[in-house]
């Protein structure tokens, strides 16, 4: 099993994925690419398999190597929907597409070296700055506004879109599917915010009221749990313009209508540093949260 009162490492975390897929039949388990430095990057597909694939939610955590309540929250939904009752009919209802971690390497340095580590661990050509930030290197809108063009920056945008094997391997996998998958749902940290597109712009899509609802409702689910408040706006609006994101791209590029990104707890009490006791917290909270939203999207297809 896993625990949720202390964060784990990389082999654990993938450890415990092919665990579950090696157990349970609904449960499958593929590499879809390998990191700079060699590492496996891990898709876990939940199904239950009467045949032939099903409208499909995709979640990913760990973009930002330091943030790790994101790749602990991304498992421990897994978990629920793979071993709780109470969410089989979001697993009868919708295939789901689970990467834990996609930055494996900044994820294992901020274990090791540098516990504030956001980028990825890649070296960059004529310099000794290392990394690129892996939420500025996706192919849609890539360079706009707050990106930067300087390897020593952390936002960092890469030489070139999807320039990290680890970008590209997600983009390749999700793109494979994108005619099966409704809803994007990318998992950050912190400041307790329901991001809904655009990021790269200020100006809202044609469906934003539409993204809107879909996120009010997760968001009023998840602080019904525990009271934790999520904002629900767009990037510009409520934190910064950033182009290059996984969120614009899931939506511009892969035509995914609904496509958020998710900063978790805390607002700044301890920041990156959330103790490990609130994993449970804000696993369930944001299960909650995703399994309204969720359902709200079954309604509409
Ligand atoms: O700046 C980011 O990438 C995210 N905030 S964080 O503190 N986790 O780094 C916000 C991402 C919002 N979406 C895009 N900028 N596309
Ligand atoms: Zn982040």
């Amino acid at each position: 099993g896993m625990s949720w009162s202390r964060y784990h490492r990389y082999n654990e975390i993938i450890s415990y994925a092919k665990q579950q897929a090696a157990r349970d039949g609904m449960v499958s388990y593929q590499s879809i690419g390998t990191s700079t430095e060699g590492r496996e990057i891990g898709l876990v597909k939940i199904s239950d398999g009467t045949g032939g694939n099903k409208p499909a939610i995709w979640m990913d955590g760990g973009i930002h190597a330091r943030e790790w309540i994101s790749p602990a929250t991304v498992t421990y939904i897994m978990h629920k929907l793979i071993t709780d009752i109470n969410y089989r009919d979001l697993v009868q209802n919708f295939d789901w597409y689970i990467v834990p971690i996609i930055n494996v390497d900044g994820y294992e340095y901020t274990h090791t070296r540098d516990r504030l580590w956001r980028k990825t661990r890649r070296p960059n050509q004529g310099t000794h700055c290392v990394g690129t930030d892996p939420n500025r290197n996706w192919g849609f809108k890539w360079g706009g506004p707050g990106s930067s063009g300087n390897p020593c920056e952390q936002t960092y945008r890469g030489p070139k879109p999807f320039s990290e094997p680890e970008t590209s391997a997600v983009a390749n996998a999700v793109l494979a599917r994108r005619n099966q998958i409704k809803m994007y749902l990318t998992f950050h940290s912190y400041s307790q915010l329901w991001l809904l597109p655009w990021s790269y712009t200020r100006q809202r899509p044609s469906d934003y009221s539409e993204l809107q609802r879909l996120g009010l409702i997760g968001a009023r689910a998840l602080a019904s749990t525990y009271g934790t408040r999520y904002r629900v706006g767009s990037a510009p609006e409520i934190l910064y313009e950033a182009a290059g994101g996984s969120d614009d791209w899931a939506k511009g590029a892969a035509g995914i209508k609904y496509s958020y990104t998710l900063e978790l707890r805390d607002t700044g009490t301890y920041g990156f540093a959330l103790p490990a006791r609130q994993i449970t917290a804000t696993g369930e909270e944001t299960l909650r949260g995703v399994a309204a939203t969720a359902r709200a999207l079954h309604k509409t297809l």
